[in-house]
């Protein structure tokens, strides 16, 4: 501060590495020569042409080279941590020109994704502190839907009493269901507080039994539709995949008879749905936000962009301000292309039975990541520079344009024929769209593959991730849609890496190395199936037939497993512990982690393979957001929910069985047969592999053959896995 003579801006942000890096450091070195041990051993330990498990053992060793080299990767996200701290009181001392914020909100379906959680996303936006005529919203919806677009007029009516509401009492969160859910009794301060609450409570509740009423009746009455001539838009309305653009702004806020209650301006708010054909491919979540880039372009044009999915709502409305304090930076902020925001769920239990909220993703990984350039962009909670997601190429300097003077005053019905060809399905035709200018196509991570080539041509990105979350939103309630979007996200960024941005060749030199191999963990997720699924069973059938595969209790090459196995599990609780995570919770996602890996990520290797090789073409399968009661309560109580035949939990099912069996087999054998003593001493590490496959599975035991509620495995899945797993097992021991 002292340097204010030359004009020296203070800094916006500040980034501090994380304590105790050389500790860490040298503790993965160890846990590097232990991993080299093994593999010593394994190579010079092979058993001869003719001996007994020759084939299971050089698979292993297939197995444990997988193993540490992916450990090495993963090393990429521990290795050089970041923490990022903004300085917004500065901000505002120092501009007074702010840029305009877009915010998009994409939605799909309105069974899927309930316009009530919606619309609360909406509002939440436009109540950001942030002054409104810099503020825009947009919602897209894909699904095109009267009954969304019903909703959100509705919402447009409610804003001009809640965003006056929430700024005059500066009240937290900003979505109105978050926040009557905290409130339920008024705590507040003064009695204009107190009346003006239950006013506004009141119209809320209004609206929610309105909006309600007509999603549950999915029809919209004749006196409705008679209020607003958007309606009149669905009466050419062919089918959600087959209709025109619906453009409607619903709030036009430069319009100076638009005001709120109080007489203040509002942040503009638009409807686009844009035109879908059968013979043009809509390019699903990617193609919507490039519609909404070029509309918003022509009616706000903001300088920023912020991407939310429609069930993420702001908990804080103060987070557009840190973003801007990243990207205003007069040091570094010329060269930051997107903020992303992590992704915190409201809906997690306590144990997080799902491993939904991404504990260690967040809280270290991303840090990791963001040391060495930058986060991933993973679509919900980003902002981004539009000129940039719209291609400027790094190191050509932005053109400030001349500032364009508020757009002439043409009526609101003009400016909607004007911006509508823009969202047409051919105006993509030849044009660079969806390859080099916004979100890219043909792949079912297109942010992460949007971000990345964004990151390798120069641009650097920032992960910022405050104490309390700025957005949440819905977390999977069930096992099997935890298993499809895990399988959707392994099976994008394994496309990745086989397309022409392959995070292995194309970001190569153009990211720095941490960053590349931060990339890669992620792009290797699926091919990690084979490696699991191989641990998973071969020890513990070979178990069965009495042939060991790991060194002997007694031997010193035992010695590099148990380090290298306790040190790596330890650290593991210790970061979990250490992110706000319980024991139990760890436990947790110790069993989700051997979940998706035997079901998503083999399903995801197998479909990216298949596919590219031309046989299949993927779906994007949206993860529902709202559940049935009883569901709901199993997972209040984090009961596991299976409930329907999926392949993924006859896999699953399987190889809980296979190694309960083995694991009761060798206890037999032992107990009856050559003695405790003995098998131990030849066969311990199998034993304790078995046995801890068999205790992670619990659950799955008790879904299989002990609980009576909906939500256990069906029976016609336990007999054919109880079958399948059986008949392994006999021929398998048969064999030898
Ligand atoms: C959301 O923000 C409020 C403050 O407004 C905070 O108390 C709460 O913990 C946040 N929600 C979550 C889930 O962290
Ligand atoms: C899908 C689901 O379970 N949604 C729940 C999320 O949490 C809120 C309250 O925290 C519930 O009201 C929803 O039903």
């Amino acid at each position: 501060m002292g340097r204010e003579g030359h004009h020296v801006n203070p800094k916006l942000f500040e980034t501090k590495k994380a304590k105790g890096r050389i500790i860490y450091r040298l503790f993965a070195s160890s846990i590097f020569i232990g991993i080299c041990l093994i593999w010593f051993y394994r190579l010079s330990h092979i058993p001869k042409q003719g001996q007994d498990g020759r084939w299971a053992w050089i698979g292993l060793l297939g197995a444990e080279l997988w193993f540490g080299f992916y450990w090495i990767l993963t090393q990429a996200h521990r290795w050089n941590l970041v923490y990022r701290h903004t300085f917004k009181d500065r901000l505002s001392q120092r501009y007074g020109e702010l840029p305009g914020v877009d915010v998009f909100v994409c939605t799909a379906d309105p069974i899927i994704e309930p316009p009530l959680m919606m619309i609360n996303t909406v509002l939440s936006a436009m109540a950001y502190d942030y002054p409104p005529e810099k503020l825009s919203v947009y919602l897209s919806d894909d699904g095109g839907s009267d009954l969304t677009f019903y909703a959100l007029l509705e919402a447009s009516k409610f804003a001009k009493h809640w965003i006056q509401y929430c700024k005059k009492f500066e009240i937290e969160p900003r979505s109105p269901a978050a926040y009557f859910r905290s409130m339920s009794l008024p705590a507040v301060r003064d009695s204009d507080q107190a009346s003006n609450f239950v006013t506004i409570k009141k119209l809320y509740k209004e609206m929610e039994n309105r909006i309600e009423k007509v999603t549950k009746l999915e029809h919209i009455s004749e006196d409705d539709r008679s209020r607003h001539k958007g309606f009149s838009e669905w009466d050419s309305y062919w089918s959600r995949r087959d209709h025109h653009t619906i453009l409607q702004i619903l709030v036009d806020g430069p319009d100076p008879n638009v005001k709120d209650v109080a007489g203040c301006t509002l942040p503009t708010l638009v409807y686009l749905a844009r035109e879908k054909r059968p013979q043009y491919h809509h390019n699903f979540k990617a193609g919507a936000i490039n519609a909404l880039i070029r509309v918003s372009s022509k009616i706000s044009n903001g300088e920023v962009i912020l991407n939310v999915d429609c069930d993420m709502y702001s908990n804080n409305s103060q987070s557009m301000k840190d973003a801007l304090c990243f990207l205003l930076d007069e040091e570094q902020g010329h060269e930051i292309a997107y903020v992303q925001f992590p992704q915190a769920f409201e809906n997690v239990t306590k144990n997080d039975l799902y491993g939904s909220d991404l504990r260690t993703v967040t809280e270290v990984e991303f840090h990791g990541v963001d040391g060495y350039g930058g986060p991933l962009y993973i679509g919900s909670g980003c902002f981004h520079r539009r000129d940039i997601l719209c291609g400027r190429k790094f190191g050509v300097e932005y053109k400030k344009e001349e500032k364009k003077e508020r757009r002439k005053r043409e009526s609101v019905h003009e400016l909607e024929e004007k911006s509508k060809d823009l969202a047409s399905c051919a105006y993509e035709n030849n044009t660079q769209w969806g390859k080099e200018m916004g979100l890219k196509y043909g792949c079912s991570v297109e942010d992460v593959i949007t971000g990345l080539s964004i990151q390798s041509q120069g641009w650097k990105s920032v992960y910022f991730n405050p104490s309390r979350p700025a957005f949440l939103g819905v977390a999977p309630t069930t096992l099997a849609q935890t298993l499809v979007q895990h399988k959707r996200w392994s099976e994008g960024h394994f496309q990745i890496f086989l397309s022409k941005y392959s995070t292995a060749w194309y970001a190569y030199k153009k990211i720095s190395l941490g960053l590349q191999l931060g990339y890669c963990c992620y792009s290797l997720w699926a091919p990690n199936c084979l490696a699991t699924l191989y641990y998973s069973f071969v020890p513990s059938l070979y178990l069965l037939s009495g042939i060991p595969l790991f060194p002997r209790v007694t031997s010193p090459w035992v010695i590099p497993f148990v380090y290298v196995v306790t040190a790596k599990y330890t650290y593991s609780l210790a970061e979990f512990r250490w992110s706000g995570g319980t024991l139990l919770g760890w436990w947790n996602e110790q069993r989700m982690w051997f979940y998706k890996r035997a079901t998503s990520y083999l399903f995801a290797f197998i479909d990216t393979i298949l596919n590219s090789l031309g046989f299949t073409k993927s779906a994007f399968v949206i993860t529902a957001k709202v559940a049935d009661e009883d569901v709901s309560e199993r997972f209040e109580k984090e009961i596991m929910e299976f409930g329907t035949s999926s392949p993924m939990f006859t896999i699953l099912s399987v190889l809980a069985i296979l190694n309960l069996y083995c694991f009761i087999g060798v206890v037999k054998e032992a107990i009856m047969g050559k003695g405790i003593v003995k098998v131990f001493e030849t066969m311990s590490m199998q034993i304790l592999l078995c046995g801890l496959l068999t205790l992670i599975n619990l659950p799955l035991y008790q879904g299989l053959f002990l609980r009576k509620d909906k939500g256990k495995m069906p029976s016609s899945l336990t007999v054919k896995s109880v079958a399948f797993a059986l008949f392994a097992c006999t021929s398998f021991t048969f064999m030898y």
